[in-house]
């Protein structure tokens, strides 16, 4: 069967087992469930992000030869990337996964990985986002074919265990563990070090296939070969049952959302002109 042409065929690969697999690993794979057009749509919106001068381009490794891209937030400066929020089936999908008809875009980040670009480091999502509540996924999509080593790495069912501290994006070179806030939080475990320890699972990759993943589930992103290019987008979405939750001061959350600790408490639904309603679909996005 080809890749869904409508969002009633793509809906349909959230099988009860997909949920299950999700629920029960934190992290599940849907093979061939974007169609060519959405995958073009997501080239185009990278194209423009890029050649964006305004547009931050955050370097891991800056200045080795394992240097590589991350772009946050490019949505708002996409009308390619809008579309793909609005228009294709991803928030369906997401509807189903979360169990939430209704459905919020958090952020996307891009990371666009050259020949030789270093390991993306172990680390989970949620210590860097204001938020607490269960309704939140992350969909992982590359735009180049992948060998499993330079995929998304994920240690299955960590999204039931400890939080942790993020990492320091200015130190990984120095050491990928430093944490991120300081004492709150336990420091990130070295995967690396010891991988056998760990019920790593990654797969080789074909554009049109999806990773589901909960945003507490252990990540790291495999190091790219000498010959390889891997751009790949993730997009983040919520539901109904997430709120306000403020982190440790001192550090900025990810993406940054000046003045929404102003606005919204603790334990505020997540709602605010920074995250967009995806599902139902707003009317000002609909065709008429
Ligand atoms: O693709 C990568 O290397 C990192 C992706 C990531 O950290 C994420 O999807 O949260």
């Amino acid at each position: 069967m080809g890749a869904p042409t409508n969002a009633e065929e793509a809906v349909a690969l959230i099988t009860p087992e997909v949920r299950d697999t999700y629920a029960r690993d934190g992290v599940a794979i849907l093979r061939q469930a974007l169609h060519p057009e959405w995958l073009l749509l997501l080239q185009l919106g990278l194209d423009r992000v890029m050649a964006d001068s305004g547009q931050k381009k955050h370097l891991f490794y800056d200045g080795t030869e394992n240097e590589f891209i991350e772009l946050v937030r490019n949505t708002e400066v996409s009308p390619e990337l809008q579309r793909f929020m609005y228009d294709s089936p991803v928030a369906d999908m997401m509807a189903v996964l979360l169990g939430s008809p209704d459905v919020w875009l958090y952020s996307d980040e891009w990371f666009v990985k050259g020949p030789n670009g270093g390991r993306t480091p172990w680390h989970q999502d949620l210590p860097y986002w204001p938020m607490e509540g269960t309704m939140i996924a992350s969909a992982w999509i590359s735009l180049d074919p992948l060998p499993a080593s330079e995929c998304l790495e994920y240690v299955r069912g960590t999204h039931r265990g400890t939080r942790y501290d993020g990492f320091n994006p200015r130190r990984v070179t120095e050491d990928p563990t430093l944490p991120y806030f300081g004492s709150e939080y336990p420091p990130l475990p070295d995967i690396e070090a010891d991988r056998s320890a760990w019920d790593i699972v990654s797969w080789d990759i074909t554009p049109g296939d999806i990773i589901l993943a909960h945003p507490a589930t252990l990540h790291g992103g495999g190091p790219t070969g000498p010959n390889s290019k891997r751009r790949a987008i993730t997009i983040r979405m919520y539901g109904d049952d997430i709120v306000y939750a403020p982190r440790p001061p001192g550090k900025p959350t990810v993406p940054l959302t000046p003045g929404l600790s102003l606005q919204l408490k603790h334990g505020d639904p997540l709602r605010s002109p920074w995250y967009p309603r995806l599902r139902p679909v707003p009317p000002w996005q609909q065709a008429h």
